[in-house]
């Protein structure tokens, strides 16, 4: 039976003569000196047991100041390939780095690579029961039954994935933080804890746990857990100073505050300054950080108030606090300003924020994008984030903002919820595994496109010729589009099933209390957030968004209903009528899904059984999901507008 790691894409060693034995020259005993020790005969398996003197990779540590902490460099050398790097980690990469580079055959030297972003982190929302809150692959790798699991081989294979695709911090429970986790913090778990620590340690990722704000009463037995109470402060002071005791290599809390029924300072009249500034003057004599996320609205919404706008919520609350967060705090903040929807504008506070540590949350498990069933590479929404222009200052890219605004630079970069769980193949679905490779890949390097990431997944998971690779790329790089077309016309989001967020509900949460309505009527659809003459969100954004976004004329199609109520008979800069443009993509959704089927079946002889049939499968249940989006959203909004297809096709009534 294949080893879980045999199925992801560490699992190829490169087998070539000129690979026969290598050495490295600093050999002082850090962990991460060993793990590539470790490394090496896994990755390179033609590497010689013979020992010749001449070696063909050779690792050295070197002092170079282009490099930074976590940058390499490769040579090809007559006898091999030199890797250095200033620091061990950046030799760990290396080797990573080299292994990628011959097999996909990108042998280009000398190589140089040094990360764009500082922090590249994973969060977990895995539960200590095992669940893992929008998991799609199955238990937690970490946790069982209110226990540790205590694999820690598959933690460790874990580990070696994320390293080799550059991942530098992760934190292991759910921001959503529950009875048994909440005392995370405390000795008796952070004995186990260390455990899985010093495994990431070894392949340099830092290890943070999410964190009950109310932990000074839940688990301290204080009758508050006011910021500004004195009690508070020492309590978080005393419960820091002993997870480091246990953890001396500790990164920090993450922290979900005031949102989604999680306790936080507004309950003591308190701002998130106060906060996350208690907590980060506990943890700053260890050099610890506190993320603190931006997701913070109000869930409990009356419907009928439609002068209450949940997209403003981030902005009008962070914003007025830029500057005013401790060094060691980061604000993490959600890609888009509503909640990882397959089609949002990116969030306005990129670029507004100018004196705040910050890094980009994005969602690689697929919530709102298909539950692993359904194929959705998302790489192309996150470069679209990281490229926006926000027309906010000098460095006005969000790939840019998020680095140059935040005052201390190394305390900035990307975050986002992983995907993984037991499953076999890590993530459900194989080609999910894609996505979870990809937010690696594109941390790193930002300027990868979507098409050289896939490409590269392809090559280390498979044996595909030419022509079947050029199909199986064609099927991830269109399926972002695909999954828009039938979920989310020009922006409208939330149309899904409330709370498991999969199958289709078009008024699932119109008159619910979270905040997301598409007012669809006979009239038209969408939500007004004009300055003009609707919730004024489209004023968070800097005068040249601003001005885009508010004209009903130049805001782009794409998102058009996110900004404005339309009338379904509306052109759109295609050309195309609003009820139009919903019935054709609808109608093309499905169609794409019906190609991708055939072009995975017409490269069966090409994968290995395993993969073939599972995505096989979900393409299947896919179509069925895709089929059911189509009829239901194009029979509701012929219902509401009388308007039929122009192409006369298939509308139920
Ligand atoms: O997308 C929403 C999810 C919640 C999640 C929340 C968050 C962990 O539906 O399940 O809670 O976001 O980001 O905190």
């Amino acid at each position: 039976m294949l080893e879980k790691r045999d199925l992801c894409w560490l699992l190829k060693p490169v087998s070539r003569d000129e690979i026969k034995t290598w050495f490295m020259e600093d050999r002082n005993n850090s962990r991460i000196t060993r793990t590539i020790e470790g490394e090496m005969p896994r990755l390179f398996y033609g590497i010689s047991r013979s020992q010749k003197d001449n070696a063909s990779i050779v690792l050295i540590l070197t002092d170079d100041g282009s490099l930074g902490d976590e940058g390499y460099s490769i040579d090809q050398k007559e006898s091999g390939y030199e890797i250095k790097s200033n620091t061990q980690k950046g030799l760990l990469y290396g080797i990573f780095g080299l292994h990628r580079l011959l097999l996909g055959k990108k042998e280009r030297f000398p190589y140089v690579s040094i990360p764009d972003q500082n922090y590249r982190m994973i969060n977990h929302w895995d539960n200590f029961d095992g669940t893992i809150e929008r998991g799609y692959s199955g238990r937690s790798i970490f946790y069982d039954h209110n226990a540790f699991r205590g694999d820690m081989e598959l933690i460790r294979q874990y580990a070696r994935l994320l390293a080799s695709v550059g991942i530098n911090a992760v934190s292991i429970n759910n921001v959503n933080v529950r009875k048994y986790e909440r005392f995370f913090i405390t000795a008796e778990y952070l004995k186990e804890i260390k455990k899985i620590g010093d495994i990431f340690t070894a392949y340099g990722i830092q290890l943070f746990l999410a964190i009950d704000f109310a932990a000074p009463i839940s688990v301290g037995k204080l009758s508050t857990a006011d910021p500004l109470c004195p009690d508070v402060a020492s309590w978080w002071k005393h419960t820091v100073e002993d997870i480091y005791r246990i953890i001396p290599d500790f990164g920090g809390f993450v922290v979900k505050a005031d949102s989604e029924h999680e306790p936080g300072p507004f309950t003591y009249g308190r701002s998130h300054g106060d906060g996350a500034n208690m907590l980060a003057k506990a943890i700053r004599p260890f050099g610890g950080i506190i993320v603190w996320r931006c997701f913070v609205y109000d869930c409990t919404q009356d419907w009928r108030d439609r002068s209450l706008d949940r997209a403003r919520a981030a902005y009008d609350l962070f914003h007025e606090l830029d500057g005013e967060f401790d060094e060691n705090v980061i604000l993490q903040i959600k890609n888009g300003p509503i909640d990882f929807q397959i089609r949002e504008p990116v969030s306005p506070l990129f670029g507004a924020l100018k004196e705040t540590n910050q890094i980009l949350e994005f969602q690689i498990t697929q919530e709102y994008t298909g539950h692993q069933i359904d194929i959705c590479y998302l790489v192309p929404m996150w470069k679209e984030t990281l490229d926006f222009d926000t027309r906010h200052g000098a460095s006005s890219l969000v790939k840019e903002a998020i680095r140059q605004y935040s005052p201390d630079q190394k305390l900035s970069g990307l975050c986002a919820v992983g995907n993984v769980g037991m499953d076999r193949n890590w993530t459900g679905n194989k080609m999910a595994q894609a996505n979870w490779y990809g937010y690696g890949r594109l941390a790193w390097d930002n300027d990868l496109t979507s098409e050289e990431i896939a490409k590269e997944w392809l090559d280390l998971s498979f044996e595909l010729t030419e022509d079947a690779r050029e199909k199986a790329l064609s099927i991830l790089i269109t399926s972002r589009d695909t999954y828009e077309d039938y979920t989310c016309p020009l922006a409208v989001g939330f149309m899904c099933k409330p709370g498991i967020h999969y199958g289709c509900d078009i008024d699932g949460y119109e008159y619910d209390q979270w905040g997301t309505y598409h007012y669809a009527d006979r009239e038209g659809v969408g939500r007004d957030r004009t300055a003009a003459t609707g919730t004024g969100f489209t004023k968070q954004y800097s005068p040249r968004i601003y001005q885009e976004y508010e004209d009903i004329n130049a805001c782009p199609d794409k998102l058009l209903l996110f900004f404005h109520h339309v009338p379904y008979t509306h052109v759109l800069q295609s050309g195309k009528t609003v009820i139009q443009h919903i019935y054709d993509t609808h109608f093309d959704g499905v169609e794409k899904v019906k190609e991708y089927q055939a072009r995975w079946e017409s490269i069966q002889d090409e994968l290995d059984e395993e993969s073939y049939q599972n995505v096989k499968e979900r393409l299947d249940y896919q179509l069925k999901h895709a089929v059911e989006w189509r009829d239901q959203i194009n029979t509701y909004f012929y219902r509401k507008s009388g308007i039929g297809d122009e192409a006369g096709r298939t509308i139920y009534n």
